[in-house]
């Protein structure tokens, strides 16, 4: 990881870190007390780790952590147990050689398009070729904000006007990418509640056009979640699930939020990996999630 990042991550996650250690601090006295774990539920609750993570982060807390301990074993050993927590949501990207599609959806002003233009950023450092697709049609702000965040990036951007068919777009950036060697192809789509059935359907109907024109669907349909929404993204999530088969999660704007610990409970109940983590509105705000790191920057300030 770039140190810049790492620092960026540190940053970003400083506000879930405080809620989580202050607390704790304050109640360490250099053993493992009664006090002291009340505290540390307490400050995982705060985090929005959720009471079933939180139960057993506490347990294995007060089964392992010896008697009289300092308060680096305490956070090493907190440290452990989220690590292992997170190390299944990890997962390497990679692409099959030949041409590929990356699905963003969310609900609205969750960071999809800022997302797609850091992804493909990040995609293009990995010497990739990619291509940006403004598929959200809906407001023609959405199109012209993909098409400034393609030329910030250096990366080309497929639009139509405001209101055309999304899944035409999509089509045309596939034969486009096609004929001009592109080999990522990045669909950024309209932000929409998961309650609207037809909005859903919308996106079924995207999955089936690169379904048809590829022959398989997109390689990755990722739901791009704003952190600070916490557990609430577990019911979005399912609905997501349920229009496109999700593959993938990226979380961002973990700048900004206390609620950073949702990480623990949102994994362990779609099961899904976390492709990336966003913690800032630049290009360059955007790495791979990696569990020991993520957990490192969590709880050492
Ligand atoms: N601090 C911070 N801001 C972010 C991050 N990602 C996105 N944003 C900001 O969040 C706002 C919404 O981001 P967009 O990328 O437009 O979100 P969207 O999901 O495409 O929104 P809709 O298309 O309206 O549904 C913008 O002001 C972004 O700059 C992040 O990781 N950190
Ligand atoms: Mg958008």
């Amino acid at each position: 990881m770039r140190e810049s990042f790492w620092e960026k991550l540190r940053a970003g996650l400083s506000r879930t870190r405080e809620g989580l250690l202050a607390p704790l601090r304050a109640a360490f006295q250099g053993e493992k007390s009664t006090e002291l774990l009340l505290r540390l539920e307490e400050a995982l609750l705060s985090a929005d780790v959720g009471p079933a993570e939180t139960a057993r982060i506490v347990n294995t807390v007060a089964e392992q952590l010896p008697p009289q301990c300092t308060w680096e074993e305490l956070l090493s050993l907190v440290e452990r147990v989220l690590g292992a927590d997170l190390a299944g949501a990890e997962r390497p990207f990679s692409l099959p050689s030949g041409l590929s599609v990356l699905l963003f959806v969310g609900v609205n002003g969750s960071g999809k398009t800022t997302t797609v233009a850091k992804v493909g950023f990040w995609l293009k450092g990995e010497g990739r070729r990619p291509l940006l697709v403004a598929a959200d049609t809906f407001r023609a702000a959405a199109i012209e904000q993909l098409v400034e965040l393609g030329q910030a990036a250096g990366l080309p951007v497929v639009a139509h006007r405001p209101g055309a068919d999304p899944g035409a777009v999509v089509h045309d950036a596939l034969e486009h990418a096609r004929a001009s060697g592109y080999d990522v192809v990045l669909v950024d789509t309209a932000g929409r509640l998961h309650t609207k059935k037809p909005l859903m359907e919308e996106l079924g109907k995207i999955r089936r056009v690169v379904e048809k024109m590829t022959g398989s669907p997109p390689q990755e349909r990722i739901l791009v979640v704003d952190a600070s929404v916490g557990q609430n993204a577990i019911p979005q999530a399912q609905f997501f699930h349920e229009a496109v088969g999700l593959t993938g999660l990226v979380l961002t704007k973990l700048d900004g939020t206390a609620r950073g610990g949702a990480v623990l409970p949102v994994v362990r109940a779609l099961g899904l990996p976390i492709l990336w983590v966003g913690v800032g509105k630049d290009l360059t705000d955007l790495a791979p999630f990696r569990a020991a790191e993520f957990v490192r920057a969590l709880l050492k300030g």
